[in-house]
């Protein structure tokens, strides 16, 4: 049997389910398999991949905080600490109920290759919590902050390991959990990043995830002999990266027809309008129903469907595996030109072969998305010199950052004999640093 083929099968065996887990290994092992191959005798000898597939540390922890009613919750706190191979581990913390150990592990796992794609000396890491945001008090998610920075704190600091934003967490969340962190700890630094900018957060930091897909998108597609302006665009989700991902898309000329939530989703046909996007989610922390008060000439469905819409690109902004293959199939005979991961593994295996077959441009989230984290590493440097560099210095760099990822994944896979497969590219051009500084600090 293979190498790959073997670390996957002990993979799955060794951590039972984990599913999500398992999927952004084997998509990662499989795109790896040409340069292993050429490596196998080195590689095996040192356990290469079965070192890069097991985190260095992982840590599972009990949060108890007190709810409005005095009722005592206890929610289970995790952070992975996956790699360190080139720098601090760097990620973001997770807040759903849908968290459990497999999912921080496949996104600390898809963090090693992002992180190393942006250029920048960050490790990958990823933590979180099974709490749930949703529908509490502002100081029931402050009491839940406090009480799982005041375990994490021990495992975190601006060299070792920094966290950041993720799904239910944002600038309300980072807030509370730096407070804690620096009354436990007494020091002023870089420990987390998309902090608000009154106490060193980064200007572009909550712009930076989705502004970098629009770069990306932009250039792949002129890589491709396409541009962006005039397109019809259909995003999912309603959160951080979906909210800039809108609006850089008008700004550079497309039509964003369609956004989301876990409970429905909007057609608009005029475009979304992003203040009112913004006004909802940001402000009310409301529901899309509401986008009706704002756009009554919008449709609300309730459900699943915005890959149904008719659009030339999707960029799905929400979750994991929310694309399938049926919706990849719809895409497809709807004319849709380019998927684009504005989340993390949004889309199924099944439905990125199916669409990269129907010569779909399809760019991976490790790629796509990693405008977020490279900005974080850009809150890192400013916190470690004490200074606040202005909006257009970081967009300028930001923008520089997902240009170099587009042409890096593109040479990568041209390289290895697959020419325009972004998956392949981004997983080779990530792990080829990883794996040379891996080599260089010996067995580890
Ligand atoms: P937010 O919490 O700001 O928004 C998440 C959005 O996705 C919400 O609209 C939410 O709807 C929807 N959503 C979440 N879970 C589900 C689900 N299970 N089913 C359907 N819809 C769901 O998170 P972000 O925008 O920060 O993150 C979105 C994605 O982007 C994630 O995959 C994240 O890992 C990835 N990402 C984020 C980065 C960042 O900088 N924030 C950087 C790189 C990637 P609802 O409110 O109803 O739950
Ligand atoms: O998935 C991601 O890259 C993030 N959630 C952002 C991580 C970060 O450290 O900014």
């Amino acid at each position: 049997m293979s190498y790959v083929d073997e670390v996957i099968e002990q993979v799955v065996k060794q951590n039972p389910a984990e599913p999500e887990f398992h999927q952004a290994v084997k998509e990662v092992l499989e795109s790896l398999r040409v340069v292993v191959e050429a490596n196998e005798e080195r590689y095996r000898k040192d356990a290469l991949l079965e070192r890069l597939v097991n985190p260095e540390r992982q840590i599972k922890f009990r949060v108890p905080w007190i709810d409005d009613q005095g009722q005592v919750q206890v929610n289970t706190g995790y952070r992975v600490q996956f790699s360190s191979a080139i720098g601090p581990y760097k990620g973001g913390l997770r807040l759903h109920p849908s968290v459990n150990l497999g999912i921080i592990k496949f996104l600390g796992f898809e963090q090693i290759f992002k992180n190393s794609l942006t250029g920048l000396p960050i490790g990958g890491g990823k933590g979180g919590s099974d709490f749930d945001p949703k529908g509490k008090s502002d100081r029931e998610v402050m009491a839940f902050c406090q009480s799982f920075i005041t375990e994490l704190y021990k495992y975190i600091g601006a060299d070792t390991d920094v966290p950041a934003g993720d799904i239910g967490t944002g600038a309300r969340e980072i807030g509370y959990m730096y407070g804690q962190y620096k009354r436990i700890r007494g020091v002023y630094e870089g420990v987390l990043t998309g902090k608000g900018l009154s106490y060193g957060g980064s200007l572009a930091r909550t712009e930076a995830t989705g502004y970098g897909l629009l770069y990306l998108t932009e250039e792949l597609l002129k890589m491709n002999g396409m541009e962006l302006t005039g397109k019809t665009i259909a995003v999912s989700g309603s959160g951080n990266v979906a909210i800039y991902a809108i609006q850089k898309a008008q700004q550079l000329g497309a039509k964003v027809v369609t956004c989301s939530d876990s409970t429905g989703w909007i057609y608009d046909e005029e475009g979304i309008d992003v203040a009112a996007l913004k006004e909802i989610k940001e402000v009310k922390r409301a529901r899309l129903t509401e986008y009706k008060n704002y756009c009554p000439n919008s449709e609300y469905h309730e459900g699943k469907g915005v890959w149904s819409v008719k659009v030339d690109i999707a960029l799905p902004c929400a979750t994991q595996n929310e694309l399938d293959l049926e919706d990849a199939k719809i895409l497809v005979s709807n004319g849709c030109i380019g998927v684009f991961e504005g989340a993390n593994m949004p889309t199924t295996l099944e439905a990125t072969e199916y669409l990269q077959a129907n010569g779909v441009i399809f760019a991976p989230g490790k790629a796509a998305n990693a405008g977020g984290v490279a900005t974080s590493a850009l809150e890192m440097s400013q916190n470690s010199e004490r200074l606040s560099w202005s909006f257009e210095e970081v967009d300028t760099k930001l923008k520089e950052i997902m240009i170099n990822i587009c042409h890096n994944i593109s040479d990568a896979a041209e390289r290895y004999g697959a020419k325009g497969n972004y998956v392949v590219g981004a997983n080779i051009a990530g792990f080829e640093k990883v794996v040379d500084a891996m080599n260089a600090q010996g067995i580890v």
